[in-house]
């Protein structure tokens, strides 16, 4: 949608300049390797061309000169000794084996295209999967090679798609848009501008900001609001670095926080805390919502989410008297089956005490060009295509979005129902060790493919045991680039530095292949040529960009009071009631429940009581790290010195009764599966609950042991199986016991 002119940001430099004899190049940050936000950087080059520094730019209206270990740490991984340089290729037959053939990029396409083309030709594109991982400036490449190629579908191999997806669909369905925290992001002048307002309070829920600059948020936007007064409220069973600094700390028991969100609404509607105007003229359903939220009294929920009464009343009520409050979530929303009803609970709680719109409240996140969401190219898939896409009966994600339920692929991969697959592209994308829930299914389920593709930087656990083809990518100092960011509305240029050698980009790979299949659908010269066109709605050429860099669409508070957040210009929201809709007509008609509500984890203490002699431990897994980004960077020495092994975080109560030691190895061990980990005693974990490393393995281990894959798999005690919906899966809650390696086995 397209809003008037971009504003641009003026520079005190050139974007390429000259500096105690090194050259300094303005660019972005963002992959490879992996990373989730894309700040503003400035890269240093000797005369030979070689990177010798990298520094947050200091006049970036987004991170201030401000850098993560990961970034600063950038020249070990372009320079790193593991990387693959040149493309490979491999024996069907020698799956698992270390055994690649050097070739040429020419060679590696002709054969890539041939057997994708064989596939097509022989059994239909739709049995050909696409995949990409997480929110890397690759995933629109992705999905354009697969509409070019002629498949609807895009996986993740990701139980309930537990990725920002749930939040943003339910939100979307509930509110017509997505709703981020403002921290003044969207203002060149941030706090100073007289519009902006700095919240009263952040509710930091399920999310750990300052490590995890998760999805456009830049964390430490969260430490110069509290600098500037703002209180926070964090909901979280684990002490952070925040919620030492907050007014309540929540300790919420894993996948319990639906009933707390709900127990909230309770206190808020009851002691009349709630903005009657904003509710009257906006929202939708409220009657509804009252009387659901009446099930969850806090001293009740209190039990069921071992929080103490005092605090969800005492919490509930400064929000509601905030003005404004904001919301800060994570990926815990989503990493329950119940993500859709503990969203739509959460969001509930700021809609009805009208922080919507408002400065330093919540913010409709507008899309920034038209590419995003899987529609670019989408015009290119073939009729009668997209009634292929694998979706099971799950209806609300066959209409919402335009990929697959992730848990359908894998039941297809094993019962070649509705029709048997043969091939994948994977690109950025380490399933086995990260989205895949029970990987085993996945590598099993996966091998009986005739033909693998993997792009990536590393050899990875899914490479070598899937690939027949791996191409391998270039790092973000080593391409251009775009950099369009969910979470601000920005468009940045990235900016070339350094040589790939024999490795490409992504964009170039995907440009390459995907004009063989679909000239028309890929019908640019170059890549800078097809940035262009992407940038085209911001009036800029990608030459013209690197100097203005970046750009950001127009912005103003209060767009639903003019007509500026619905498609037909009219005031309110994108809904079928043109409200928020606190009772939702989209999930009713999808016969999903309308109202926010709870139900306990399976398996855990409130479901399953009878399983707590043998699993006695609530486990919660994968709160992120400051040195790697999920799978990425176990290679990079100085950074897996950070942190050298997967660990169990647990109570030093626990680990004496459980008779596990600091630093001992460890299973870890559920129903399904194990897998091992090393114990570190904490106070940071509540009695009762411990919360574990995901998405290990050891580069340095034997490759035809997958690098150990599937003893540390964390996901091996996680199943397939999403909520309702299809959205939202239980990698946050599981039941568990715990016991030396050796012992017991
Ligand atoms: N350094 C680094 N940064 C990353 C990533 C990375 O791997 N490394 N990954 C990126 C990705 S893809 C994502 S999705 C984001 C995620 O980033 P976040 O949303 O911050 O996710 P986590 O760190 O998994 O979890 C956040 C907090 O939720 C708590 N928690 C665990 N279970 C529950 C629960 O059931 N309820 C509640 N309320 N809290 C719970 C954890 O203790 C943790 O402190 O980070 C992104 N950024
Ligand atoms: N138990 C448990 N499991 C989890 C989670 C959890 O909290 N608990 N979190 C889940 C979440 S939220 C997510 S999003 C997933 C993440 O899952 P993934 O996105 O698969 O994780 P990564 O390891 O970051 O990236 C996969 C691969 O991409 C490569 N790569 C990095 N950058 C680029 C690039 O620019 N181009 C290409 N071609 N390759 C690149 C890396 O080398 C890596 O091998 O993990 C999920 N798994
Ligand atoms: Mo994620």
């Amino acid at each position: 949608m397209s809003m008037g002119e971009y504003r641009k940001l003026e520079h005190s430099k050139p974007w390429q300049y000259e500096e105690d004899g090194l050259t300094v190049t303005r660019s972005k940050a963002w992959t490879a390797p992996g990373c989730h936000i894309g700040c503003d950087i400035k890269l240093y080059t000797d005369s030979e061309g070689k990177l010798v520094r990298i520094e947050g730019d200091e006049e970036s209206p987004y991170n201030h000169g401000r850098l993560c270990a990961r970034c600063l740490d950038i020249k070990e991984v372009v320079y790193s000794p593991d990387r693959v340089l040149h493309p490979m290729i491999r024996e069907k037959a020698d799956r698992g084996k270390d055994k690649w053939r050097q070739v040429s990029w020419d060679d590696a396409i002709d054969y890539v295209v041939d057997n994708m083309n064989n596939i097509k030709e022989k059994y239909g594109a739709e049995t050909f999967l696409f995949t990409h991982g997480t929110g890397r400036d690759v995933m629109q490449y992705a999905d354009r090679l697969m509409y070019a190629y002629g498949s609807p579908n895009m996986t993740g191999l990701f139980s309930g798609l537990s990725c920002y997806v749930p939040r943003i669909a339910g939100m979307s369905c509930t509110a017509g848009s997505l709703y981020i925290a403002d921290c003044s992001q969207a203002w060149f002048d941030r706090y100073d501008n007289p519009e902006y307002k700095v919240p009263e309070v952040m509710v930091i829920w399920g999310n750990n900001p300052i490590v995890s600059n998760a999805d456009g948020f830049f964390g430490h936007w969260v430490v110069d609001l509290m600098k500037r007064g703002m209180k926070t409220i964090v909901i979280d069973p684990r002490v952070t670095w925040i919620a030492v600094r907050s007014e309540y700390h929540l300790r919420v028991r894993p996948g319990t926080d639906a009933a707390l969100a709900l127990a909230m609404l309770n206190v808020i509607i009851q002691e009349d805390l709630y903005n009657h105007d904003f509710v009257d003229l906006w929202c939708y359903g409220f009657d509804e919502l009252a009387e659901r939220a009446k099930d969850f009294p806090a001293d009740k929920v209190a039990d069921i989410c071992q929080v103490p009464a005092e605090k969800i009343v005492g919490a509930a009520r400064m929000i509601a008297n905030a003005r404004p409050a904001t919301l800060q979530w994570g990926v815990a929303i989503d990493h329950t089956r119940e993500a859709m009803g503990t969203g739509q609970a959460v969001s509930a709680i700021f809609e009805i005490t009208g922080n919507i719109e408002v400065p330093g409240g919540l913010i409709a996140n507008t899309q920034i060009l038209d590419v995003m969401g899987g529609q670019w190219g989408r015009e290119f898939l073939p009729e009668g295509m997209d009634e292929k896409r694998i979706c099971g009966n799950y209806q609300l994600m066959r209409t919402a979005m335009t990929s697959c339920s992730d848990d359908e692929v894998v039941n297809c991969l094993e019962t070649d129902q509705p029709y048997k697959l043969h091939g994948a592209w994977l690109q950025g994308h380490n399933p086995l060790a990260c989205m895949s829930a029970d990987p085993r299914r996945v590598y099993e389920g996966m091998q009986k493919l005739d033909f693998i593709v993997v792009v990536d930087l590393f050899m990875t656990p899914t490479a070598m045991g899937l690939a027949d083809v791996f191409l391998p990518v270039c790092t973000f100092p080593e391409r251009d680039g775009l950099s369009l960011i969910c979470g601000i509305q920005q468009a940045g240029a990235m900016n070339q530095v350094l040589d790939p050698g024999d490795t490409k980009s992504d964009m170039e790979i995907n440009l390459l292949v995907g004009k063989r299949f679909n000239p028309e659908c890929w019908p640019w010269d170059s890549v800078q040529d097809m940035f262009t066109e992407v940038l085209k709605d911001s009036g800029y050429k990608y030459d013209e960009l690197r100097e203005v860099s970046p750009v950001y669409v127009p912005f103003e508070y209060h767009r639903h009071e003019k007509g500026l957040l619905r498609l037909d210009g009219k005031v309110g929201f994108e809904t079928p009631t043109g409200r928020i809709e606190l009772w939702c007509n989209i999930y009713n008609s999808f016969g999903l429940d309308p109202l926010p509500y709870f139900k306990e984890p399976e398996p855990g203490p409130g479901s399953t009581p009878d399983m707590l002699d043998e699993y006695p431990l609530v486990l919660t897994t994968g709160a992120r790290r400051w040195n790697s980004f999920h799978s990425e960077h176990r290679q990079i020495p100085r950074l897996r010195a950070m942190h050298p092994e997967p660990v169990l975080d647990i109570n030093p109560e626990d680990a004496r009764k459980y008779g596990v030691k600091q630093d001992e190895w460890i299973w870890v061990e559920n129903y399904l599966g194990r897998a091992k980990c090393m114990v570190n005693e904490t106070y940071e974990m509540p009695e009762g609950i411990a919360s574990a490393d995901h998405a290990w393995w050891h580069p340095e281990g034997d490759p035809e042991n997958l690098y150990d894959l599937f003893d540390l798999a964390i996901n091996n005690l996680v199943p397939f199986k999403p909520g309702p919906s299809g959205f939202g899966a239980n990698y946050k809650s599981t039941l568990v016991r715990v016991y030396k390696v050796g012992r017991g086995e």
